[in-house]
């Protein structure tokens, strides 16, 4: 990964009028502009691959899966499942029973809350998250710390936006029975350690979580190497569709947590007096699914793995490099975020001037980016800031686009000031 310091040439490996081609919603005008799309964190755009295995399921064999008999259940039972195994090779886990099919990386995280954190967090026990959470990995925490009468402990971070590694091991202790941290922050880019978090909490006795949400279109993840307990996914932020996202979980520990939801699919067995449940990975999946999207996920990490998470990576970098050293040069510009590890995320604040009226100035110029606290407020509250404006980077944004953003930026300043 790239080092701030030492950045790397801006070349790019990758071939982007063809995958840029790949993505018609690219290919527009906003307010009189070519659209800049720089929120890819917030959400990636789909190529047509995916739109196409959207349209395809439900103009050809859309159907209920699991239960039908006839033809268009068994072929879309086939496309569902099929997802379920390239997530397994796209994160190398062990055993396709691991993946839990989701809404998202929040509905991930409050499945373990309310199943692994209801029956095996105890009074007394501590849970263990960082200053740079995204609001989702926080407050399920919340909750179920209030419940068991747990404690919730923060990490600090520094003031470029990097996990206190030393703070990190002092708080590390035999209460210690869960730590959940995100792979990549969301509002800083920061790249965390984790491999080292996963193995020094092991060490501890204390299961890992990963909200892999910022991640997993951009490094590439092997489960079984960083040994996590749970990871999680959302399939919009690569390049899928919206409403459908992974659990990853270690079978061990999946089969000793009690259902999520109660309903159809999830069960074995259901009399008045008694149910018992599906084995895994159904007894985490009540009620039907989101099937078309879930399929649709298939072709997106098809066209990642088509395109490279080691080509992807170096672009990606190439342009935070680019776009780190052009707005350094701008007086007017404070970066937030500078840690030595980082995915595409460019945040910043101008003195004087609100991140949303630079958001809303950016627009009139076609150009896309997010303002404000990103669910990161306890985050925010650190830095003392109110907002940040973010321009977060994916494969198919170009370095004439950086060149745009810089353009725009020395425009609004000049107007304003
Ligand atoms: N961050 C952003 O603009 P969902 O909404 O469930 O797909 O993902 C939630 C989530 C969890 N963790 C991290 C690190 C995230 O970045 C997000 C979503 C978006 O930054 C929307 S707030």
């Amino acid at each position: 990964m790239m080092s701030i310091t030492n950045p790397p040439p801006f070349v790019t490996t990758l071939d982007i009028r063809s995958i840029r081609d790949a993505f018609p919603v690219l290919k527009q005008q906003v307010n009189g502009h070519p659209l800049v799309y720089f929120d890819n964190a917030a959400t990636t755009q789909k190529p047509q691959q995916v739109i196409h295995a959207l349209n395809a399921y439900y103009q050809e064999y859309n159907a209920n899966i699991h239960r039908g008999v006839h033809a268009l259940a068994d072929k879309a039972t086939m496309a569902y499942e099929k997802t379920r195994e390239m997530v397994q090779t796209f994160i190398h886990a062990q055993h396709v029973e691991e993946i839990i099919f989701v809404r998202g990386v929040t509905e991930a995280i409050n499945l373990v809350a309310a199943s692994y954190g209801r029956t095996l967090i105890e009074e007394g026990d501590e849970i263990l998250i960082s200053a740079m959470e995204h609001h989702a990995n926080i407050v399920p925490w919340q909750w179920i710390c209030q419940e068991r009468k747990a404690k919730l402990n923060v990490i600090p971070i520094s003031d470029e936006g990097e996990i206190d590694m030393e703070a990190y091991h002092q708080l590390l202790s035999s209460r210690t029975k869960l730590v959940a941290v995100n792979h990549a922050s969301n509002t800083l880019g920061t790249i965390n350690p984790i491999k080292e978090i996963i193995r020094d909490a092991h060490h501890a006795g204390a299961v890992v979580l990963i909200d892999g949400a910022q991640s997993a279109a951009h490094i590439p993840v092997d489960v079984q190497d960083l040994d996590c307990d749970f990871y999680c996914l959302s399939a919009h932020k690569m390049y899928g569709p919206t409403g459908v996202g992974v659990l990853y979980g270690k079978k061990e520990l999946l089969e000793r947590m009690p259902p999520y939801q109660g309903g159809g699919e999830m069960i074995r067995e259901v009399s008045f007096e008694h149910t018992t449940y599906n084995e895994l990975p159904y007894k985490f999946e009540a009620g039907t699914p989101n099937i078309a999207d879930v399929i649709a996920f298939q072709h997106a990490m098809k066209f990642i793995l088509e395109v490279g998470l080691d080509n992807i990576a170096v672009h990606e970098q190439a342009l935070l490099a680019y776009a780190t050293e052009k707005t350094e040069n701008l007086s007017f510009i404070r970066l937030i975020g500078t840690a030595r590890e980082k995915v595409g995320v460019l945040s910043f604040v101008i003195e004087g001037i609100h991140p949303f009226d630079i958001g809303q100035m950016l627009d009139a110029r076609g150009i896309a980016v997010r303002t404000g606290h990103h669910c990161t407020q306890p985050l925010m509250a650190r830095l003392g800031l109110d907002g940040t404006v973010r321009a977060s980077f994916a494969l198919y944004n170009t370095f004439e686009e950086i060149d745009q953003l810089v353009e725009g930026l020395n425009k609004i300043i000049r107007f304003l000031k």
